[in-house]
């Protein structure tokens, strides 16, 4: 039998639940104290098809009292501890965002802001083009690429899901400014901005760099093939700018337009830099066809293939609308041409339609036809309801069904959480509360309220993951993994060495997961499966 508890905690005023896997009478002990703060017994055997297991439901949503605890139930057996608390997952935002940071390329992590995860100054050469490396062109035009967020565990840096994650930030910052406040000790800290805005800055420098003097966007800058397991300065390769791809362009503009409009109070002229750059994109886009991406044969490095672009475009046109009260017109007939055939309920970098949805919902309910924003609004509700079905149905309480369980599967825990918040605040008043409670659902999920009992966030959890396929984690001698990464989860076609060894066939898909380092299929880091998490403890901390 197992106790599985969210390990970082619960809020005072939300429902607490924890699962047990057999039927038991159950306490909730204080962890200081010794003494039984509350008894009851388990209720609702709910079956798991995803976890492969009858889950039993330990409520003790009336305990209130804050302070931490365990469950401990009749045979003995206990949980990890948690807090109860009015607002538990502050230092849970604040080092999701940090690990950002340690992302940074091109400068030095020094000992002031990075602590112990300090390292040089990393891929500082230039980088040349895709086709003068394919063309062993002697003495290839130079750019200066620097800058930006490594993408994961490689240090490859990628436009599209570059964009995605400064897109669910910068929303994240719009709608709940308040949980941004605090400062994250990084260089900027201090200035007129919050953090949350310094950090993303740091990207969308990076990524204006990415962009091509006729305004289409280069799909990635990485080396020809993923570095070995070194500290990211002692990475020498050439890196190479590839070609354009028009999501790379679309997603580009989007995020482009958002930043003009979020760093307007604070940096005029960078916002009108944005602006004038997602324009020019947005005519490319505008002049081009869809233009996919395919690794050339031989390099191995990310992909982030897509065969659509439609989500990609109908963002755009979203966020151009709100950018650009001069064409709107021309917006909203895109936002209806691609919103057509896109699902505009995902925030994934595959599938980027829900920010479009999320931005006429929010920043666009003025300025989009009604009769547009109630077909969104309608589409993402409606959606909202089935997540709060699933999770009513899965003994875990995760709106995650069996096929859910891919690569990267706590992105679509956390971008489901997402949309729950987004219906969370859109909600009329008597279903506000349902739609929280779902969004902390999918976080207890996440820390630690799963049939493998690990809090998937380093650092946070008396069980959290502590091995993340992260070269810097590899590399740098430290024990301890830096707090705050969300780890990529069960992949139910687990394809690395490491978790093809270690996951017997026929494993029930939420238990395919090892915390290994060289696990990159179930245990790599990302900054688009951060953002999400981001995006839901700056809801529940608002
Ligand atoms: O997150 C990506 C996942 O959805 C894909 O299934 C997988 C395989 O193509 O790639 C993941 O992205 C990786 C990227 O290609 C390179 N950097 C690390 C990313 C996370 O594993
Ligand atoms: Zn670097």
């Amino acid at each position: 039998m197992g106790i599985y508890a969210n390990q970082v905690g619960y809020p005072s005023a939300a429902k607490k639940v924890a699962v047990s896997t057999k039927a038991c009478k159950f306490q909730i002990v204080s962890a200081d104290t010794g003494e039984v703060a509350w008894q009851g017994e388990s209720v609702n055997a709910k079956y798991d098809s995803a976890a492969g297991e009858d889950a039993f439901a330990i409520d003790f949503t009336s305990l209130t009292k804050p302070g931490t605890y365990y469950v401990q139930a009749d045979n003995g057996e206990k949980s990890h501890s948690f807090v109860i608390a009015d607002k538990p997952y502050v230092q849970l935002h604040k080092d999701m965002l940090k690990a950002l940071y340690y992302q940074r390329c091109g400068c030095a992590l020094e000992e002031e802001y990075a602590g112990i995860y300090t390292h040089e100054a990393c891929h500082t050469a230039p980088a040349i083009l895709y086709a003068d490396f394919e063309a062993k062109t002697e003495n290839p035009n130079t750019f200066d690429m620097t800058g930006g967020w490594h993408d994961a565990g490689d240090f490859g840096r990628y436009s599209t899901p570059a964009a995605v994650a400064v897109g669910h930030l910068l929303y994240a910052y719009e709608l709940f400014p308040k949980s941004f406040q605090d400062t994250l000790l990084i260089p900027e800290s201090g200035n007129d901005m919050p953090d949350v805005l310094n950090e993303c800055m740091y990207e969308l420098e990076w990524l204006m760099k990415m962009q091509a003097e006729d305004g289409g966007v280069y799909h990635k800058l990485t080396a020809y093939r993923h570095a070995p397991f070194v500290m990211p300065q002692e990475d020498l390769d050439q890196f190479l700018i590839y070609p354009v791809s028009s999501m790379a362009v679309a997603d580009f503009a989007a995020v482009m337009a958002l930043a003009s409009r979020v760093y307007k109070a604070f940096r005029p002229e960078f916002a009108k830099k944005a602006l004038e750059a997602a324009k020019k994109s947005w005519k490319w886009l505008c002049e081009n066809p869809y233009i996919g991406f395919r690794n050339p044969e031989g390099s191995g490095t990310g992909e982030y293939g897509d065969y659509s672009d439609e989500d990609e475009r109908f963002w755009a046109a979203c966020e151009m609308l709100c950018a650009d009260n001069e064409n709107s017109e021309e917006y909203i007939k895109a936002i209806k041409e691609h919103g057509d055939k896109v699902r505009k309920l995902d925030f994934g970098w595959t599938d980027v339609s829900a920010l479009g949805s999320l931005c006429l919902m929010t920043d666009g309910e003025k300025l989009c036809p009604k009769e547009l924003l109630e077909e969104v609004s309608h589409t993402v509700f409606t959606e909202a309801e089935r997540l709060l079905g699933i999770q009513a149905n899965m003994g875990y309480g995760a709106a995650m069904e069996p096929n859910d369980y891919c690569w990267g599967s706590n992105m679509v825990v956390c971008n489901r959480g997402m949309l729950l918040a987004l219906c969370a605040i859109k909600a009329d008043d008597d279903k506000t509360a349902a739609y929280k409670e779902g969004v902390l659902s999918q976080l207890h999920y996440l820390l630690g309220r799963n049939a493998l009992d690990y809090s998937y966030v380093t650092g946070h959890g008396e069980h959290a993951f502590k091995n993340p396929h992260n070269r810097p984690t590899a590399c740098d001698g430290i024990d301890e993994p830096m707090p705050g990464w969300v780890s990529g989860g069960p992949n139910k076609v687990p394809c690395d060495e490491a978790a093809v060894e270690l996951i017997e066939p026929g494993t029930p898909p939420m238990k395919c997961y090892v915390d290994h380092v060289g696990s990159y299929s179930t245990n790599e880091i990302t900054i688009y499966w951060n953002s999400p998490a981001i995006f839901m403890t700056a809801f529940l901390n608002y």
